[in-house]
C-alpha cells in the first residue's frame, strides 16, 4: 500500500519509535513538546511586526549582547514547555549564564536540552529569517537526581537529537534522531508540522559559498587562497561559485542542506574560536549535517569530537558538502605546510 503522504510530525516520531523496540517513548513525547514551544514562537515572530514585541528589552544576555524581546519571549517559552513534561533533568539557553534546572515540584526525566531560542535576531526588525537551534543528549549523571553542568557539557557525537527551526517565508523544522534528516512545513491553518522534504541528502558537491567576507583581512592565509580558488574561473568545477550570506546561521545552514556547498562562520586574529556556539548552535547543526551525509569540523577537527570545557564557549566551524569542505581542509592544511600560519 502506497505510504500516507500527509505525516505529522508527531506520526514520524512515533514511527521512529517503533524502528527501535527499546524506546520508551520518552524521546518521543519529548519533540513533541517541543513541536509545541516551536509553534508558539512561529505565531510570535510572524506577528512581532504588528504586536510591539520588536525592538530591544534594554537588557543584555550573558555575552553583553542587546537582548530583542523576541529573544527573550522564545526563551521563556522554551522553557515553560519543556520544564514539566518529565523528560528532561536539565536545560541550557544562550539566554542564561548558568545551567537551568527543572523546577522541584516537576518529575526529573533522562534528557538534556540545549537551545539557543532564537538565533539571528540581529535581523528581527529587517525581517530577515531567524530561527532556533536546539540539542538533545541522554544525561550522565544517576537518574533521579537534578542534572547537572557535566550533563550539558558532553561532545556532539553523543547528541540523541537535534534540530532547527527557521521562520522564515513558512516556518520549517529540520531534525534528527540519528536516522536521517527530515523536513517538516508548519501549516498554521491547522497547527501541524507537515513532512515536505523527507530524508534529507546535501550534494556531494555545491556550487555556494557562504562566509562574511567583511573579516577577509583577519583570516587565516588557507581560507583567503580558498576563497580566490572558488573565485575563479573554471566551468568543469562550476567555479565561480555564487556566494550567499544571509547572517542569520539556520537560514544560511539551511540553504546548505538543501543546496550544498560550503557554510564558514571561522576562527580570525580578532576572534581566535570564530563567533558561533558550540553547545547549542555547531553541535546541533553538524549533527544535522552529517546525519545527511555532509561534514562538520572547526578547520582542525570533527566539529562533533570536540571535548566542550564552557558552557557557552565558541568554535570556528566550516559544515557543507564533502567534496567542498575537503577542499577547504586541503587549502588549510597546504598554507599551514607551506609556514604561512
Ligand atoms: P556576523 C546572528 O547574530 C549570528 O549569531 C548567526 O546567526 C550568524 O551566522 C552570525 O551571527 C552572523 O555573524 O559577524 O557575520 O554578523
Amino acid at each position: 500500500m502506497a505510504r500516507s503522504r500527509f505525516m505529522t510530525l508527531e506520526r514520524h516520531i512515533i514511527e521512529g519509535e517503533r524502528m527501535h523496540p527499546e524506546a520508551t517513548g520518552e524521546l518521543s513525547r519529548l519533540l513533541s513538546d517541543l513541536a509545541i514551544a516551536i509553534k508558539i514562537i512561529s505565531l510570535e515572530v510572524n506577528k512581532a511586526g504588528i504586536v510591539d514585541i520588536l525592538g530591544l528589552t534594554g537588557d543584555e544576555n550573558v555575552h553583553g549582547e542587546s537582548v530583542r524581546k523576541l529573544d527573550m519571549y522564545a526563551h521563556d517559552m522554551m522553557f515553560k514547555a519543556m520544564d514539566h513534561g518529565g523528560h528532561l533533568c536539565i536545560m541550557a539557553s544562550e539566554e542564561e549564564e548558568d545551567i537551568i534546572h527543572i523546577p522541584t515540584d516537576f518529575e526529573i526525566g533522562r534528557y538534556v536540552l540545549l537551545f539557543d531560542p532564537l538565533d539571528g535576531s540581529s535581523n528581527i526588525d529587517a525581517n530577515v529569517s531567524i530561527g532556533t537551534i536546539f540539542s538533545i543528549y541522554r544525561r550522565q549523571s544517576p537518574d533521579g537526581l537534578p542534572g547537572t553542568l557535566e550533563d550539558c557539557l558532553q561532545p556532539g557525537y553523543k547528541q540523541v537529537a537535534a534540530g532547527y527551526v527557521v521562520y522564515g517565508s513558512s516556518t520549517m523544522l529540520v531534525y534528527t534522531a540519528g536516522h536521517g534528516v527530515h523536513g517538516f512545513t508548519l501549516d498554521p491553518s491547522i497547527g501541524e508540522f507537515i513532512l515536505s522534504h523527507p530524508d534529507i541528502r546535501i550534494p556531494q558537491k555545491g556550487k555556494i559559498y557562504s562566509v562574511n567576507e567583511g573579516n577577509y583581512k583577519y583570516w587565516h592565509p588557507g581560507l583567503k587562497q580558498y576563497i580566490k580558488f572558488l573565485q575563479e574561473e573554471d566551468a568543469p568545477s562550476s567555479r565561480p561559485y555564487s556566494t550567499r550570506y544571509i547572517g542569520s546561521m539556520v537560514a544560511d545552514v539551511h540553504r546548505t542542506l538543501l543546496y550544498g556547498g560550503i557554510f564558514m562562520y571561522p576562527a580570525d586574529s580578532r576572534s581566535p574560536k570564530g563567533k558561533l556556539r558550540l553547545m547549542y548552535e555547531c553541535n546541533p547543526v553538524a549533527f544535522i549535517t552529517e546525519a545527511a551525509g555532509g561534514i562538520a569540523t572547526d578547520g582542525n577537527m570533527r566539529l562533533m569530537d570536540k571535548v566542550p570545557e564552557h558552557l557557552h564557549e565558541r568554535s570556528p566551524i566550516f559544515i557543507g558538502s564533502p567534496d567542498d569542505v575537503n577542499t577547504l581542509l586541503r587549502f588549510l592544511r597546504r598554507a599551514e605546510e607551506a609556514g604561512l600560519v
